[in-house]
């Protein structure tokens, strides 16, 4: 049985959890649950991956897998699902990118916050990081609402975690102002069942 080691609260853990969903593949991946964070890392996050980050994806056969665009890759090709589709393969990985890079700089302003301490942090950087978030909203509003709304791939699951993150962790900023399109995408795309069941909590 594969093992995944991962937490229901990040975003990129998620879009590895839906992909296993959308792909039927839930029954044969074991969750392993690692707390970690840059400054404390989990021992199961260290075993598995030298980057010390998650998810990882812990194979019987064949070397662990990270990070999760390697990982959404190999679980589609797995399936042959079909996520990934050769005639556009190149828009979604970017797609797929750009939901990845607006959760890298949500979730680096969370451990600005959250792990360094108060006296070090620093209002201008965290400022940037949600000026790249905002960049990546923008781009998504103004360029990728036609494949956004078009057969399901990788790339949507991306940018739909990418989103549940900012209302989980960054409600308070109010995405959705000025980007009716991508509110009106997301609220739908939001109801599919591997989204609601892995609604992040807490
Ligand atoms: N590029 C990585 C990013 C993964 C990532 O940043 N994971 C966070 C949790 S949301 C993490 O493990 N952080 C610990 C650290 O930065 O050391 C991927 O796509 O898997």
């Amino acid at each position: 049985m594969m093992q995944l080691v991962g937490n229901p609260a990040s975003p990129f853990v998620r879009k590895v959890r839906v992909m296993l969903l959308e792909t039927g593949q839930e029954d044969e991946v074991e969750m392993i649950t690692a707390a970690t964070s840059p400054t404390n890392p989990a021992p199961e996050a260290v075993a598995a991956n030298p980057i010390k980050k998650i998810p990882a994806l812990i194979r019987p056969e064949g070397c662990t897998l990270y990070d999760s665009r390697v990982i959404t890759r190999y679980l589609d090709a797995r399936a042959d699902a079909g996520l990934y589709k050769e005639t556009r393969v190149w828009e979604v990985l970017t797609l797929e990118a750009t939901a990845d890079g607006l959760m890298d700089a949500a979730v680096l302003m969370v451990y600005e916050g959250r792990v360094r301490p108060e006296n070090m942090q620093y209002e201008g950087w965290i400022d940037a990081q949600w000026g790249k978030v905002e960049g990546a909203l923008d781009a998504l509003e103004s360029r990728w609402m036609s494949h956004l709304r078009g057969p399901l791939d990788a790339g949507q699951i991306a940018v739909g975690c990418a989103l549940g993150y900012l209302d989980f962790r960054h409600g308070e900023r109010n995405w959705r102002k000025g980007r009716g399109a991508l509110d009106d995408w997301f609220a739908a795309f939001s109801q599919r069942e591997s989204m609601v069941a892995t609604q992040p909590a807490g």
